[in-house]
């Protein structure tokens, strides 16, 4: 590092309190308050300047003195040793933020704009060569609903700057601070650290830096691969960042071909071997991984997909292997492949098989003109629309994958996959 160049260690949407899902609850090391210790300790073994938090450090409000405990817990330790802390509140813990910053005083610690309104400070790097200009926005409350960026006057003063901001960038609307990221691109600074989106992206926008280190510790299947910290140097001529994998856990999608498989004893092996595979060269890359969650997606042609559902279904209750220290569950599956007879010639019948083979074609081929076919698409988009606005399942639409009932192409892969399922099981009585 040269000398007048600035570290950052940043974080954002740890949730602390939160647990991660689908993941086996007796396990310690895959809590989150783990991998927040381990940010920590991480930003003071390598004497990193600055530790920058972009929000949703805490969970939720009026909750979990336990959370609460572990961010005043970590703030304090690093600022007393030697890391200044910059931090803004997200959409979660727009109150427990404040609550700190009251608590710890101003040492060290940098909450930046309090109440919804823009706020500067310049932070020194350890040796007093370099400094950095820090500007944030904090969250007021829970939603909000306009760009802060259009409150933002920034001067231009020779000193490298950086912004924090916990919203949605790339977004017109929406209710987290939706923020355009040309509008940050104009901002005279050097990179955004932002906080809201759980997956690690580096961007650049017309060569500015925008970075969302994404969630600390992946918290459910909707955040696969690699999860950390980020590191990030602040030089005169240009701004670096790398991703240190410090999460315990990982979420893995991972293919499995099924072709030519002779038994269910054959399928076992097959399924563990691939996972212990898989495991072992993530293990060896990384060894304070502690737990693999796999998604598997079985592809391929077989005629043992009831066979493959049933032995897959029970691993997925019961199989933990491990390799090197690191385990393994599978923690969903879904059955593509598909079976080893013709549909065309089975389509040359008549008898029940071959009317329903004949069906599934036009499916699989989308010819939908076909009355038969219509009328079932027809029928099944009214029986999913129907569960879908249940009152039951209200709190589903305000989430934007679950926003709208299945669309015409989601139902066509329903339907199919359905009618497969009954072949197999007309097969398996005729036989
Ligand atoms: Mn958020």
């Amino acid at each position: 590092m040269s000398s007048d160049s600035l570290q950052i260690l940043c974080t954002g949407d740890v949730h602390l309190g939160r647990r991660p899902s689908r993941v086996p609850v007796e396990r310690d090391e895959l809590s989150v308050r783990r991998v927040w210790d381990r940010f920590v300790d991480t930003a003071l073994d390598r004497k990193v300047d600055v530790a920058v938090l972009t929000g949703d450090i805490v969970d939720s409000e009026n909750q979990m003195y336990e959370a609460y405990g572990a961010l005043e817990q970590g703030v304090r330790k690093l600022a007393e040793g030697g890391v200044e802390v910059v931090s803004v509140a997200g959409n979660h813990d727009h109150s427990a933020f404040p609550r700190l910053a009251r608590s710890i005083g101003t040492d060290g610690f940098h909450l930046l704009g309090q109440g919804g309104t823009w706020e500067e400070v310049e932070v020194s790097s350890r040796d007093g060569e370099g400094s950095v200009r820090f500007v944030g926005w904090s969250f007021p409350q829970a939603t909000q609903h306009s760009s802060p960026i259009g409150g933002l006057e920034l001067e231009e003063t020779g000193v490298p700057t950086v912004g924090v901001l916990h919203c949605e960038a790339g977004s017109s609307e929406g209710q987290y601070a939706p923020v355009r990221r040309g509008a940050l691109a104009r901002a005279p600074a050097e990179a955004w650290l932002l906080g809201h989106i759980h997956a690690p992206n580096e961007h650049r926008e017309a060569g500015q830096l925008q970075l969302y280190p994404g969630s600390l510790q992946p918290l459910d299947p909707g955040e696969p691969g690699t999860h950390g910290a980020w590191l990030i140097e602040v030089g005169p001529t240009e701004t670096t960042a790398e991703q240190l994998p410090l999460a315990s856990l990982r979420y893995e999608e991972t293919t499995i071909d099924v072709s030519g498989l002779e038994s269910e004893e054959d399928t076992e092996n097959h399924v563990l071997q691939a996972i212990r595979e898989d495991l072992a060269a993530r293990s060896e890359e990384r060894p304070e991984l502690a737990h693999v969650a796999y998604r598997l997606t079985f592809e391929g042609r077989t005629r043992l997909r009831r066979e493959i559902e049933e032995t897959a279904s029970r691993m997925k209750g019961s199989l933990q292997p491990e390799v090197d220290g690191t385990t393994a569950t599978i923690e969903d599956f879904e059955l593509q492949a598909r079976p080893d007879y013709n549909l065309e010639e089975l389509a040359q019948g008549s008898d029940p098989p071959g009317v329903l083979a004949e069906v599934l074609l036009k499916i699989e081929t989308g010819e939908i003109s076909d009355e038969d076919a219509q009328e079932l698409l027809r029928r099944a988009s009214k029986a999913t629309s129907t569960v879908h606005e249940s009152s039951r399942y209200e709190p589903l639409r305000h989430d934007s994958e679950t926003r709208e009932p299945p669309g015409r192409e989601d139902l066509r892969s329903m339907l199919y996959k359905q009618g497969l399922l009954l072949l197999d099981e007309l097969h398996a009585s005729r036989a």
